[in-house]
C-alpha cells in the first residue's frame, strides 16, 4: 500500500502522477458534464413538452469546434505523458548497472562484483539501470512505489532505471502473466543509505545464512531465495517438479536421451539436476520446464541443499 510518506520514493513519482491526476480531472470533469446534460434534456425535451420530434441538421461551426478543442485536449495531455515519460528513457550514464532476472516464479538480481540476490538492494539518491533478462517466458518488472515497470521478453534486450529518494523497503511485482504461481511472483527493494549499501555490496557471500543455523536449515534458505519451492515441495505433493521427499537414495525413473533407465538419486544426480536439468527427466515431468541454474547456485550451496534432501528423506 502507498502512504503519503513514500510519495517521494522515486524521481518519477511526480511526474507520473501529474499525468494521472490531470487525466483523473479531466474524466471526472466530462463524467460530470456529460450526465448534467443527459438530465437537462431529459427534462427539457421530455414528450409531454415536445410530442413530436424535430430533425436537426449538422452544424458545421459546431463541429469544427469539437474537433479542435478534442484535438487540443488530446495533444495536451500527450504532451504531459511524454514530459513524464521521457526522462524514463533517459538513462544517465552513472547508473549502476544490476542485471535483473526472471524466471518462473523468481526474479533474482545480479550485481557487478558477482554478488546474486532475490531481493533488490539499491543505495538511496543514485541512479540504478536494471537491465531485464526474461529466461523463460515474458515477465514485467513492476516496483508501484517508484512508477516503473517494464515488460521483460526472453531474446529482447531491454532495460529501466529509476533513483530511489527515500529509504525503506518497497515491493516488486511480476506484472505480466506468466503461468500458475504469477501472483507469487514478488519480491522486494531494500532502499539504503550509502554506507550502509557499501557494507552490504561488500560481502559476497552468497546466502546470507545465519551461523547458527544447522546445515540443512542453511540448504534449505538456499532453496527458498532460489525460488526453487515454487515447483517443489518438501511434503511429498506434486507440483511443476517431484518433490524433494523421499527422494534422497531412491531410485528415479528418469528418461536419458529418449531412453528409460532407473538412476540412483545421489550427490551427482543432484548436483546434475541442478545444472543440467534436462538431461534427465524423472517420468511423469515435463522437459523444458526447469532452467539450469548454472552460475547462481555454488557448488557449496549444492551442498547444502543435498544436506537439506538428506534430511527430509530419512
Ligand atoms: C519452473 C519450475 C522449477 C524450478 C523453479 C526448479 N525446478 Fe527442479 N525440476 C522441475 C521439473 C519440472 C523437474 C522434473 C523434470 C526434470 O527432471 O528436469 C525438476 C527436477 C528436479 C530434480 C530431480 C528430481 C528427481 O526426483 O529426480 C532436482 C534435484 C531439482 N529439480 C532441483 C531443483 C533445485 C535445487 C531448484 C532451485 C535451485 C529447482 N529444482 C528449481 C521444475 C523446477
Ligand atoms: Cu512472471
Amino acid at each position: 500500500m502507498y502512504s503519503a510518506d513514500q510519495l517521494d520514493a522515486s524521481s518519477f513519482v511526480e511526474g507520473v502522477d501529474r499525468v494521472f491526476y490531470i487525466i483523473l480531472g479531466f474524466s471526472f470533469i466530462f463524467l460530470i458534464v456529460i450526465t448534467v446534460l443527459i438530465i437537462v434534456f431529459m427534462i427539457k425535451y421530455r414528450k409531454s413538452k415536445h410530442p413530436k420530434a424535430v430533425q436537426i441538421e449538422g452544424n458545421t461551426r459546431l463541429e469544427i469546434a469539437w474537433t479542435i478543442a478534442a484535438v487540443i485536449l488530446v495533444l495536451a495531455l500527450f504532451f504531459i505523458g511524454w514530459a513524464g515519460y521521457k526522462p524514463m528513457r533517459n538513462i544517465p550514464d552513472d547508473a549502476m548497472k544490476i542485471t535483473a532476472m526472471a524466471r518462473m516464479w523468481q526474479f533474482n538480481f545480479m550485481y557487478e562484483n558477482g554478488k546474486v540476490t532475490d531481493s533488490l538492494v539499491v543505495p538511496v539518491g543514485q541512479a540504478v539501470e536494471l537491465d531485464l533478462i526474461a529466461l523463460d517466458v515474458i515477465h514485467s518488472l513492476y516496483i508501484p512505489a517508484f512508477r516503473v515497470k517494464e515488460d521483460m521478453v526472453p531474446g529482447i534486450e531491454k532495460n529501466m532505471w529509476f533513483r530511489a529518494q527515500r529509504e525503506g523497503g518497497y515491493d516488486i511485482f511480476c506484472a505480466e502473466y506468466c503461468g500458475l504461481e504469477h501472483s507469487f511472483m514478488n519480491a522486494r527493494v531494500r532502499v539504503l543509505s550509502d554506507s550502509a549499501f557499501q557494507s552490504w555490496y561488500v560481502d559476497t557471500t552468497r546466502v546470507e545464512i545465519s551461523k547458527d543455523m544447522l546445515p540443512w536449515q542453511a540448504g534449505y534458505e538456499i532453496l527458498r531465495k532460489n525460488g526453487c519451492v515454487a515447483c517443489h515441495t518438501s511434503d511429498g505433493s506434486k507440483l511443476v517438479g517431484p518433490s524433494y521427499r523421499g527422494i534422497y537414495g531412491h531410485m528415479a525413473e528418469v528418461e536419458t536421451g529418449g531412453q528409460s533407465r532407473e538412476v540412483i538419486v545421489d550427490s551427482l544426480y543432484i548436483r546434475n539436476s541442478i545444472f543440467n536439468p534436462n538431461d534427465d527427466i524423472v517420468n511423469g515431468y515435463n522437459k523444458g520446464l526447469m532452467l539450469s541454474y548454472e552460475g547462481l547456485v555454488s557448488d557449496e550451496e549444492i551442498g547444502l541443499i543435498i544436506e537439506y534432501l538428506r534430511h527430509i528423506s530419512q
